[in-house]
């Protein structure tokens, strides 16, 4: 049976990998396990099969015969303890890397979804000129500690890992706002990233998604 995950159906950030099947795939294109993917609408998200692998109703979602996984951190970790590549060997830096897969999870990423929900959700509320402010200078506090340990070193720690991943992705969800280039040692980082044989196949494979929809609705316009 083939390894499964979902992803969006109609990709909501125009193809930008932005959502979080993208560090899935990423993690799945470094280990080299071939998977499939199998694409909802927004509608079937909150239906009942959904549900019963994602109770949250929310994409991605991991199946590998008996056992199915949500939480794209999770199922990144499990990728990443059962193949070689994105977990050192040796316990201690092992759980350093792991580390910064929290790191990017629990500190680095809260304010940055806080900032796009406002975005959407908040533009004619009376407080949302005083809040993105404040959201804003929380996330470049962030991004000020984290390019400072950063440095001038290559990854977080010795060799590129599952921390790194996770960190790259959720900084990429700055794309657009300034607010990354604001700190040339993470813009340099998030390329470095980028430039990774894997991430380009993982990026390609969602990126193709939206482009073959928009060519089945150019076909239907005309
Ligand atoms: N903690 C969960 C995880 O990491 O797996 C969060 C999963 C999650 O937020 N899933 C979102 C979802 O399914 C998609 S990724 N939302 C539908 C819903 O909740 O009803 C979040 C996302 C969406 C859109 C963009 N974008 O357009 O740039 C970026 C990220």
């Amino acid at each position: 049976m083939p390894l499964i995950i979902t992803a969006f159906e109609d990709s909501p950030d125009r193809g930008q990998g932005l959502a979080r099947d993208m560090p899935v795939r990423w993690a799945l294109e470094e280990v080299g396990e071939p998977y499939e993917v199998r694409l909802v609408s927004f509608a079937s998200l909150k239906a009942p099969a959904h549900r019963a692998l994602q109770p949250f109703g929310q994409i991605p979602t991991y199946e590998n015969g008996d056992l199915v996984l949500f939480e794209s951190g999770a199922i990144v970790l499990h990728i990443a303890e059962h193949h070689a590549g994105l977990l050192p060997e040796d316990t201690g830096t092992r759980a350093r890397a792991v580390m910064w897969m929290f790191a990017a999870i629990s500190t680095i990423v809260p304010p940055i979804v806080q900032r796009e929900f406002s975005e959407y959700i908040e533009r004619d509320k009376s407080w949302y000129k005083a809040r993105l402010p404040m959201l804003e200078s929380l996330i470049r506090k962030r991004l000020e500690d984290l390019s400072r340990r950063l440095d001038d070193s290559e990854w977080l720690e010795q060799a590129f890992s599952a921390g790194d991943l996770l960190m790259i992705q959720v900084l990429r969800r700055l794309k657009g706002t300034g607010m990354l280039e604001e700190f040339p040692v993470l813009s340099a980082y998030v390329s470095r990233g980028e430039a990774r044989p894997a991430f380009k196949r993982a990026f390609d494979a969602q990126l193709e998604v939206f482009n073959r929809k928009q060519r089945r609705q150019r076909e239907g316009d005309s």
